[in-house]
C-alpha cells in the first residue's frame, strides 16, 4: 500500500521505533489478508478454528486469566490539568503517562509483527464518522476490528494526505497486570493501551475512541457522544420512530436493541430495526433534529444469558463469522456458555483452558462455570435479522425520544417522561443502578452512573452535564427524555414487568407519547402512563402488577434524593445550577404532596 500521509508515516515509524517490531504490516481489510492472519493465528494458538460445518467463519480465543474485563482502576484520562478530568476518572498528566507506559512499550513488539489498522468509525466518508489508526501486535485485534469497524485501504483513501485521526497505540506487551495502562491523551486525540489483551481495554475504538475521546471531541465540535443503543420502532402504518437508550453496563442494552415483538403486537405489523446496541454519535442536522449514528460496525456482547429466549436475533447473527472469547469449547469444537442454548454438555474446556464437565467445583466449593462470566461474542452487525436498513445511511437517524434506564429494585416506576429537556437532563444525570450477583461489589448496593457515562466520559463530568444542556440550546426539535426501569420487584423479589421482547409495550407508549397521541399523569417525578395506556393484552401479568409498576414512594423518593444530593457533592462548583435547580424543584413537588 502506498502511503501518502506523511505525518501519519512518522507516528508509525516513530511508534515502531518505541515498540521494536520485526516487522510493520498495513492492513488493508482484504479477505485474503483475513486468511493469512487466521492461518498464523491458528498455528501459533493464538485462536482456535472451530467446526467450520456447524459455525462456518467462526474462531474461538482466550484471554489470559487475570485479563478478562475492562479494569477501571487502570483507565486514566490525561489531560494537562487535572480539573479537565474530574473527581470521576482516573488522572494522571500526560508527560508522566507516556513516560511510565514508554516504559513498559519499549521493546514490547520485539520478535513480533506491528499491524495498522485504519478505522473509521461511522460510515465511510460521512460527516459524522471519525477515523482512527490502530497499532497492535495482536493478530487477535486485527480480526475483532475487522468485524467491529470499517476497516483497511477504504479508510485511507478518505483519510487523504492530511486528515485528522486519533492515534491509537496498543501492545500486549507481557500482559503483565502490574504494567497495565489504558491512557487517553484528549487534548493529543491519542490512546496508548498497554498489558491487556482484553477486548474493553484493547479494541481501541469501543469504550476509548467511541466514548471517552469522542465524548470530548463532542463538547469541542457541538455534538454528542453517548453510551446508547439506537433502535427503530416500526408501527402497523409503516412509520418508523428510533429512540436511543443509555443503560449501565450489564442491564441488558444488547437484548432491547434486539428486541423481537411479542406476537400480539407482531401480528398487528409492528417491527423492531436495530441501528445498534452500545455507543451512539448524535448531531443536530440542518432539519434542527437530533441525527444519530452507531459508529460501530459489530457487536460485543455478553454471551452467558444470551439464549433463544433472551436474544433470538442474536443467537442467530453469531452462526457465523463470529469469535468467541472466553466461552467454553466443546469438544466437537462448537461453543455454549451458561445459560445459553440447550443443557450444558457432558464436558468440553473451560475459559481457563482446564478439562470442564457441568457441576464441577472448585476448593471452595463453588461451581466451576464452562464460560467467564463476561465471555464474549464478536460478531458482525450485518448479520443481524433486525438490521435497519439505514446503518450505513451518512446522516443516520432522526432520534424521537432519548431513554434513560437503570436497575432498580423498587423506586423508580415502569416508565415515566421528564417534564422537558432540562428536567430531562437532571433525570439522566440522577441515574442508577443495583449492583447484581454478577458485579464486584456488595449486591443491591446503589451505584450513580449519569446517562451511563460514569466509566467512559473523557472530561469533568460537571461539564458533560452543562454540555447537555448546551445541546438543548441547540436541538429545535428536541427528542423527548424518559425513564424506564424492567426490574422492579415485589415483595418477594420477583420481578413484576416480564421483560424481553415485552418491554415493546413501554416503547409503544413512549412512541405515541413523541406523537402527542396519548395523555399521562402528572406527578413530582415527571409524566407517567395512564395504566389503560400501557397495552398488556395477551400479558400473562396480573393486573395489580401494572399499578405497583407505576406506584411512587415518596418516602424512597426523599431517601434517594438524599443519596444523590451526596453524588452531587463530589462536582462541587461544576455541577450545573440548572441541575441544583431541578434537584430542589423534586424535593419541593414532593414536600408539597400530602
Ligand atoms: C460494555 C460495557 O462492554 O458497557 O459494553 O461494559
Ligand atoms: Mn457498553
Amino acid at each position: 500500500m502506498k502511503i501518502i500521509h506523511n505525518r501519519l508515516k512518522a507516528w508509525v515509524e516513530e511508534m515502531a521505533r518505541m515498540c521494536g517490531p520485526d516487522k510493520i504490516i498495513w492492513i488493508d481489510g482484504s479477505d485474503t489478508e483475513k486468511s493469512r492472519l487466521e492461518k498464523e493465528a491458528f498455528s501459533t494458538g493464538e485462536v482456535i478454528q472451530l467446526d467450520q460445518n456447524k459455525l462456518p467463519g467462526c474462531v474461538y480465543h482466550r484471554t489470559a486469566i487475570n485479563d478478562v474485563a475492562r479494569t477501571e482502576n487502570l483507565t486514566l484520562i490525561c489531560t494537562k490539568k487535572k480539573e479537565e478530568a474530574g473527581p470521576t476518572n482516573n488522572w494522571m498528566a500526560p508527560e508522566d503517562a507516556y513516560k511510565k507506559a514508554g516504559t513498559y512499550f519499549k521493546g514490547a513488539m520485539k520478535g513480533r509483527k506491528m499491524y495498522v489498522i485504519p478505522f473509521s468509525m461511522g460510515p465511510v466518508g460521512s460527516p459524522f464518522s471519525k477515523i482512527g489508526i490502530e497499532l497492535t501486535d495482536s493478530i487477535y485485534v486485527v480480526l475483532n476490528m475487522r468485524i467491529m469497524t470499517r476497516i483497511g485501504a477504504p479508510v485511507l483513501k478518505v483519510l487523504g494526505a492530511d486528515g485528522e485521526f486519533t492515534k491509537c497505540l496498543h501492545s500486549k506487551a507481557d500482559l503483565d497486570i502490574n504494567r497495565r495502562l489504558i491512557l487517553h491523551f484528549p487534548e493529543d486525540n491519542t490512546i496508548w493501551s498497554v498489558g491487556s489483551g482484553y477486548g474493553g481495554n484493547v479494541l481501541l475504538s469501543k469504550k476509548c475512541l467511541g466514548l471517552r475521546i469522542a465524548s470530548f471531541l463532542a463538547r469541542k465540535e457541538e455534538w454528542m457522544a453517548e453510551h446508547m443503543l439506537i433502535l427503530g420502532i416500526e408501527k402497523p402504518d409503516g412509520k418508523i420512530d428510533y429512540v436511543a437508550a443509555a443503560f449501565p453496563s450489564a442491564c441488558g442494552k444488547t437484548n432491547l436493541a434486539m428486541l423481537i415483538p411479542p406476537e400480539g403486537l407482531k401480528s398487528k405489523g409492528y417491527k423492531v430495526w436495530t441501528v445498534g446496541d452500545d455507543i451512539a454519535w448524535m448531531r443536530v442536522d440542518s432539519d434542527g433534529a437530533l441525527w444519530a449514528i452507531n459508529p460501530e460496525n459489530g457487536f460485543f456482547g455478553v454471551a452467558p444469558g444470551t439464549n433463544t429466549k433472551t436474544n433470538p436475533n442474536a443467537i442467530k447473527t453469531v452462526g457465523k463469522n463470529t469469535i468467541f472469547t472466553n466461552v467454553l469449547l466443546k469438544d466437537d469444537k462448537t461453543v455454549w456458555w451458561e445459560d445459553g442454548e440447550g443443557d450444558a454438555p457432558s464436558g468440553g474446556t473451560d475459559w481457563k483452558g482446564n478439562p470442564w464437565k457441568p457441576g464441577m467445583k472448585d476448593k471452595d466449593g463453588k461451581v466451576i462455570t464452562g464460560a467467564h462470566p463476561n465471555a464474549r461474542f464478536t460478531a458482525p452487525i450485518n448479520q443481524c435479522p433486525s438490521l435497519s436498513y439505514r446503518v450505513e445511511h451518512h446522516h443516520g437517524v432522526p432520534i424521537s425520544a432519548i431513554i434513560f434506564g437503570g436497575r432498580r429494585a423498587h423506586l423508580a416506576p415502569l416508565v415515566y417522561e421528564s417534564f422537558n429537556w432540562q428536567h430531562g437532563v437532571y433525570v439522566g444525570a440522577s441515574m442508577a443502578s443495583e449492583r447484581t450477583a454478577a458485579q464486584f461489589g456488595k449486591q443491591g448496593e446503589v451505584r450513580r452512573d449519569p446517562m451511563a457515562m460514569l466509566p467512559f466520559c473523557g472530561y469533568h463530568m460537571g461539564d458533560y452535564f452543562k454540555h447537555w444542556l448546551r445541546m438543548g440550546k441547540i436541538i429545535k426539535k428536541q427528542p423527548k427524555i424518559f425513564h424506564v426501569n424492567w426490574f422492579k420487584q415485589n415483595k418477594d423479589g420477583k420481578f413484576l414487568w416480564p421483560g424481553f421482547g415485552e418491554n415493546l409495550r413501554v416503547l409503544e407508549w413512549i412512541i405515541d407519547r413523541c406523537n402527542n397521541k396519548v395523555d399521562a399523569v402528572k406527578t413530582p417525578i415527571g409524566y407517567l402512563p395512564n395504566p389503560k395506556d400501557i397495552n398488556i393484552t395477551g400479558l400473562d401479568m396480573p393486573k395489580e402488577n401494572l399499578e405497583e409498576l407505576l406506584k411512587i414512594d415518596k418516602d424512597e423518593w426523599l431517601e434517594d434524593i438524599k443519596n444523590l444530593g451526596e453524588f452531587f457533592k463530589k462536582f462541587d462548583k461544576k455541577l450545573p445550577k440548572e441541575i441544583e435547580k431541578e434537584y430542589t424543584a423534586l424535593k419541593e413537588r414532593f414536600n408539597k404532596q400530602k
